[in-house]
């Protein structure tokens, strides 16, 4: 859309197509340069490795500028925060409007160093941000390679919808990953496990607008992606609206978001007793080299404990309830383990 119409209201408006200019590049912006933006927003979310950058750099595949290097087997920095991407040399339709696309990536669900908590919040404003209401849209990446569902995957996804909600499920996608990878002779099981994803764990949501689709890795499928952005429906107005970090079913639940964080915090206690249990009993000096191993693991395990009660505290700000009180407990643990003697 051009600068004169930027003040032309969308809401009404339905987006159809996508219109490719010319050889499609992606040039990272500030996060804050699209605060109000008139252009679709594509927020992609989903595990670590399940390819949302892979999906960037599949898009941005015919550069003359070359590989973005954000896809984990490149060279680092990987997707530690929140990055944003402008998609040159193609819009998306809005009745006569043609809008500018953009692009969030977001760091991973499930990853050993970052809660879903932290990444719900650098999120939170673009779900429910004003200025882009009708046009943000979202991306979710599941790699289809997963023999199983895995629990804590199903978790992330218990995450998302919580967080996400029902006014946005028609601006949620599912897209799984991984197709490319599969052995001709893997693919038949695949479609299965898609099937039976879409129409168990994704079927509520298909019900309400949403779909699951796939990825094949290359730029072609890429792009076969945004045109299906572009004919997503907008936001249900009807249904209501959620709040900060998700929906809850009754008053006294607690949000998955915290549950998920809390199991998290919970694991890596045990991982952490394990590895002192460990340091304890190989007092032999020939293992000195594996004790050093053990010790830089405890220090990582230590600063993620940190970061996540600390995060946890932040959603209980009132010192007098039962949350409260198992967070003090959490902390008071790590306390003690970080100034033990085990070393
Ligand atoms: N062959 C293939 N590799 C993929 C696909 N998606 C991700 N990968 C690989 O999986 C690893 C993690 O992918 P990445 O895009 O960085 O995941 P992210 O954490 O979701 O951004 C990288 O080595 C990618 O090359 C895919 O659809 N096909
Ligand atoms: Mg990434």
């Amino acid at each position: 859309m051009s600068p004169q119409h930027a003040s032309v209201p969308l809401s009404s408006a339905r987006c159809t197509s996508v219109n490719i200019k010319g050889e499609i590049s992606l040039v990272e912006i500030f996060m804050e340069s699209l605060e109000d933006t008139i252009g679709v927003v594509i927020v992609l979310m989903g595990p670590t490795g399940a390819g949302k950058s892979s999906f960037i750099e599949a898009l941005n595949a015919l550069s003359t500028s070359g590989p973005l290097g954000i896809a984990k087997d490149q060279l680092e920095p990987v997707t530690a925060d929140v990055r944003a991407y402008q998609v040159h040399n193609v819009t998306s339709v809005w009745g006569l409007y043609h809008v500018p696309i953009y692009i969030i990536d977001t760091p991973g669900f499930a990853d050993p160093r970052i809660s879903e908590l932290q990444v719900l919040e650098s999120m939170k404003r673009w779900r429910d941000a004003c200025s882009t209401a009708e046009k943000v849209r979202m991306l979710y990446f599941h790699p289809i390679s997963d023999i199983r569902l895995a629990s804590r995957k199903k978790r992330c996804m218990d995450v998302l919808k919580s967080f996400w909600g029902a006014r946005n499920i028609p601006t949620v996608t599912l897209v799984t990953t991984m197709w490319d990878r599969l052995k001709p002779e893997s693919r038949a099981t695949a479609e299965g496990r898609f099937e039976s994803l879409r129409d168990d764990y994704w079927t509520e949501w298909c019900q309400k607008g949403s779909r699951a689709i796939k990825f094949e890795n290359t730029y072609e499928s890429a792009i076969d992606i945004l045109k299906h952005v572009a004919q997503m429906a907008n936001r249900d107005i009807s249904a209501h609206k959620t709040k900060g970090y998700g929906d809850v079913k009754r008053i006294d639940e607690m949000l998955t978001v915290e549950q998920l964080l809390r199991e998290r915090i919970d694991s890596l206690q045990q991982r952490l007793q394990m590895i002192d249990d460990d340091l304890r009993t190989l007092a032999d000096p020939e293992t000195e080299e594996f004790r050093q191993i053990l010790r830089e693991d405890r220090k990582d395990v230590l600063d993620t404990l940190a970061r996540f009660s600390s995060q946890l505290e932040k959603l209980h700000p009132s010192p007098l309830n039962r949350a409260t009180r198992s967070l003090m407990l959490i902390k008071r643990w790590i306390s003690s383990r970080a100034a033990s003697d085990v070393l």
